[in-house]
């Protein structure tokens, strides 16, 4: 298991997404996650609890997720599922790697 944390700056900032002030619905692939901390701007009506491959991640958030990797090392991908969002360049791979003991 690996703590995650992805933040929505939400408009500052010259980064990738630059000027963006959007929500991001980022999306796993192949693995699990449980949000563990939900800060900055406050929302309502999120449903934190349970598993999840998607957490919506608004303006001006931050999350930190519990990602759950198992047995199945490989390339995964992880992406906002905002298809503009992911076409410009809100998409990445991540390595995961045996280990030891399931060798
Ligand atoms: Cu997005």
């Amino acid at each position: 298991m690996e703590v995650w944390e992805f933040i929505n700056e939400g408009g500052g900032g010259m980064g990738m997404m630059g000027g963006m002030n959007m929500p991001h619905p980022i999306h796993l692939h192949g693995k699990q996650f449980q949000v563990l901390k939900r800060s900055g701007v406050r929302h309502e009506g999120y449903v934190d609890e349970g598993w999840k491959d998607t957490v919506l991640l608004m303006p001006g958030e931050r999350i930190k997720v519990l990602v759950k990797f198992g047995d199945y090392p490989g390339l995964f991908l992880y992406h906002c599922h905002n298809l503009e969002h992911e076409d410009m360049g809100m998409m990445r791979n991540y390595l995961v790697e045996s280990s030891p003991a399931s060798v």
